[in-house]
């Protein structure tokens, strides 16, 4: 009888932090979506998490990516990245110099990226690697 009842009582602690986790839970597996670009030459991709770029429009945001080979699967550690973009249906570029951070195992982050109208943008990666330049290209709707 005394076993049961501290079961129990274990119980109703453990239950009550788990009901407030789980709309955190589900909120994240609905939001989370992989977003693969292929360099032109298809040796390269991008892989860009949702969650990780942020589209808020007139404020200074940061994305973050993985660059992979596309024969070995493996992350490209060593690449020398530049970001450049903008709107072509208004024939305008970024309204900012948005710099790329290299966080190591093939992940960089773009700080400085900033959207200031709603519309289709295009962010372009130019990646220097091997002596080669590798364009990779993004649109979206803002
Ligand atoms: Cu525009």
């Amino acid at each position: 009888m005394k076993l049961i009842f501290k079961h129990l009582k274990i119980l109703t602690y453990v239950s009550l932090p788990l009901f407030f986790a789980q709309p955190n839970f589900s909120q994240k597996n609905t939001t989370n979506e992989e977003i693969v670009i292929l360099s032109k030459n298809e040796e390269y991709k991008i892989i860009l998490d949702s969650s990780k770029i942020d589209k808020k429009i007139n404020q200074f945001v940061e994305w973050q990516f993985k660059l992979e080979r596309m024969d070995k699967e493996k992350p490209v550690v060593g690449a020398s990245i530049k970001i450049d973009g903008g709107m072509p249906s208004h024939g305008h570029g970024l309204p900012s110099t948005p710099k790329v951070v290299n966080l190591g195992k093939g992940i960089y982050k773009i700080t400085g990226l900033k959207f200031n109208m709603p519309g289709s943008w295009t962010i372009n990666f130019l990646i220097f690697i091997d002596g080669r330049l590798q364009s990779l290209e993004y649109s979206f709707e803002l």
